[in-house]
């Protein structure tokens, strides 16, 4: 390669970020991430993980396999709005949530983006860089990478917080072949809080590592397939959660007072965080694509969220709801989304619910439907 100014390089591609509206940027060494590697490990071998992860673990910390020839690696944070917005409906419609990280434009399609743009200037710059960028679906770790980069550090709860933004934020990396400085980790500022430990409805922070047991996660938990214990269908009702769970962040003091609402692209509005669960229940394949098809909470289809909002309509209990939870328990072709609405119908705890139970037991195939209502009954 060329000789360049490197730090000259560095520092334009840092005022260009700001140009893309980039609220983070940090530089890191490309040398594998071999502090990660005994803990991604052992959160495989307990069976913590989610299965979303990729799972060759040389390919998650040695960046050479993704981009041979990268020597460094540019970390990018973007925040996102954590305030409801005050555009609230007062009605009494039963609603669910669906998280932060799912407010807005989704957050892949925009901050890959900026990321192509970055590229692209980084090319007028140096003809010959190479680039490889990541958001979220490669195989590094997107908070190990920012860590390493000084973003932020990395909290008991899992999540990469930031001094400006709190852990609000969304990651991403372009992988290079150009020499630039890397920037130095920040401390881990956690001291003696555990409030997330603490408060985490499943227990699932595994406080020393800063991990979580994934399995008992009810974010992980929101969007698994299927059918669900009793444990999780109760918790996943009682928060009103229909997709992802931010708990563990809304408790942390470093998120306290922050807003972060000024991308345009993420501003949420009401109507679509906490919809209305009996439109999600009527919801046609087409009006769903079209809603929700942009929106990062809907890549893992209808089906989940609306096995999730009829958990919460369980929890609300709104009697008007009795004969759409009815007309679906019996003539729903899908047996999670018949089992979930018996599970609702009997937490209504009433003598016409368990006849409506009772009725359709005659009539149901599914053996896991039937266990579903017998457990009611
Ligand atoms: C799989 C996945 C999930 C799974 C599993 C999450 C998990 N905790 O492992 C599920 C579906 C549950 C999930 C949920 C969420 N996710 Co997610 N998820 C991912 C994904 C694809 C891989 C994560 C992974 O590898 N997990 C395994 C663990 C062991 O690794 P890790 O979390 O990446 O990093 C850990 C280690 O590297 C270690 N570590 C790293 N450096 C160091 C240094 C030291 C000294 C130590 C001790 C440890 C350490 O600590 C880290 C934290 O656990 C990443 C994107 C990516 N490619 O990285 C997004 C990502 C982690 N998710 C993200 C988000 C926003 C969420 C949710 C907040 C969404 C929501 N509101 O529901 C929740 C948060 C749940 C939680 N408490 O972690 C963001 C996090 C942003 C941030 N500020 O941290 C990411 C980075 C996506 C992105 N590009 O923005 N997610
Ligand atoms: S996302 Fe929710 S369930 Fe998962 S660790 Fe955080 S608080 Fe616990
Ligand atoms: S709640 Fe406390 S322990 Fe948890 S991440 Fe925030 S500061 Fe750290």
């Amino acid at each position: 390669m060329k000789k360049y100014n490197w730090l000259k390089i560095k520092s334009e591609i840092v005022q260009f970020s700001k140009s893309l509206n980039i609220d983070k940027i940090g530089f890191a060494s490309a040398e594998p991430f071999y502090n990660i590697e005994e803990l991604l490990r052992e959160h495989r071998d307990r069976g913590y993980s989610s299965g979303f992860e990729e799972k060759d673990i040389m390919l998650r910390i040695d960046p050479q396999l993704s981009l041979p020839g990268v020597r460094s690696i540019i970390a990018v944070a973007l925040a996102y709005p954590c305030q409801e917005p005050n555009n609230f409906v007062l009605d009494k419609e039963p609603r669910g949530m669906f998280c932060r990280a799912s407010w807005g434009k989704d957050y892949h399609l925009v901050l890959r983006e900026k990321l192509s743009q970055l590229a692209n200037f980084i090319k007028t710059l140096v003809p010959e860089a190479a680039t490889l960028a990541m958001v979220d679906t490669g195989p590094l770790s997107d908070r190990a990478v920012a860590a390493r980069a000084g973003l932020g550090w990395i909290g008991k709860n899992g999540s990469l917080i930031t001094e400006e933004y709190g852990s609000f934020v969304y990651l991403g990396e372009l992988l290079t072949n150009l020499t630039l400085e890397p920037d130095h980790p920040v401390k881990k500022r956690c001291g003696t809080c555990s409030k997330c430990v603490n408060l985490c409805p499943m227990q699932a922070i595994i406080e020393d590592s800063s991990t979580v047991n994934c399995q008992k996660c009810l974010a992980f938990q929101t969007l698994t397939k299927g059918f669900l214990n009793d444990e999780i269908k109760n918790k996943i009702a009682s928060h009103r959660h229909l997709y992802g769970c931010d708990i563990c962040q809304l408790v942390c003091p470093f998120n306290k007072g922050k807003i972060n609402d000024w991308h345009a692209e993420f501003k949420p509005r009401y109507e679509l965080i906490n919809p209305s669960l009996k439109k999600i229940l009527k919801m046609s394949n087409k009006d769903f694509k079209k809603i929700y098809g942009q929106m990062s909470g809907s890549w893992r289809g209808k089906k989940i969220l609306q096995r999730n909002a009829l958990l919460i309509l369980g929890e609300i209990k709104d009697p008007d709801t009795i004969p759409l939870l009815t007309d679906i328990l019996n003539n729903d072709p899908r047996p999670e989304i018949r089992g979930a609405a018996a599970w609702a119908l009997g937490k209504y705890n009433l003598e016409e619910t368990f006849k409506i139970l009772a009725n359709r037991l005659e009539k149901e195939e599914d053996e896991q439907v039937k266990k579903e209502i017998n457990n009611v009954l």
